[in-house]
């Protein structure tokens, strides 16, 4: 059996990046992410908007630099068109997001929605399927919760 997750906020500092690019939805994925920090109190936050999901990697990893957060979560949405644009900016977002995180030892959460359609993205934003942007939260917690263990010994 796996070990309970440790998901105390208490005495952590979590930044959000969150991407403007379809805002109906990451507006709801940043609830989400806010009642989950409400939820598990979390000590600190702070919000930064990009433009889209495409921009989440390079403001995540000068969050990570700054130093002043134990994990970075991204939320974005992207959503499938006519031609692959949409597939272009959801690999390079998990890519650049990675690397932020690998780069920086600070864990970068991937809270980035990949749908075929509106309808499938409202579902994992606070309907049917659940808040992507609450889950990413908890994968923060229990990342930096672990990492801090580790560094503490
Ligand atoms: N950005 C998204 O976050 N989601 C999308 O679905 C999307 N599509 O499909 O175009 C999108 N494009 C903008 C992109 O992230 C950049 O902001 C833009 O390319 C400028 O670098």
């Amino acid at each position: 059996m796996a070990d309970e997750p440790n998901l105390d906020g208490a005495g952590l500092s979590i930044a959000v990046v969150v991407a403007r690019f379809n805002e109906a939805i990451t507006s709801r994925l940043l609830d989400g992410a806010l009642d989950a920090m409400r939820r598990h109190e979390v000590g600190k936050h702070g919000v930064y908007w990009v433009p889209g999901s495409f921009e989440l990697s390079v403001a995540a990893k000068r969050v990570a630099e700054g130093g002043s957060h134990d994990a970075v979560v991204c939320l974005g949405a992207v959503i499938r068109h006519e031609t692959d644009h949409y597939l272009h900016i959801a690999t390079q977002a998990a890519a650049g997001i990675q690397r932020a995180a690998l780069d920086t030892g600070v864990p970068c959460i991937f809270g980035v929605l990949t749908c075929d359609n509106e309808e499938q993205a409202l579902a994992r934003s606070g309907g049917s399927r659940g808040n992507k942007g609450f889950e990413a939260v908890e994968s923060a917690i229990e990342t930096a919760n672990l990492i801090r263990s580790l560094q503490t010994g």
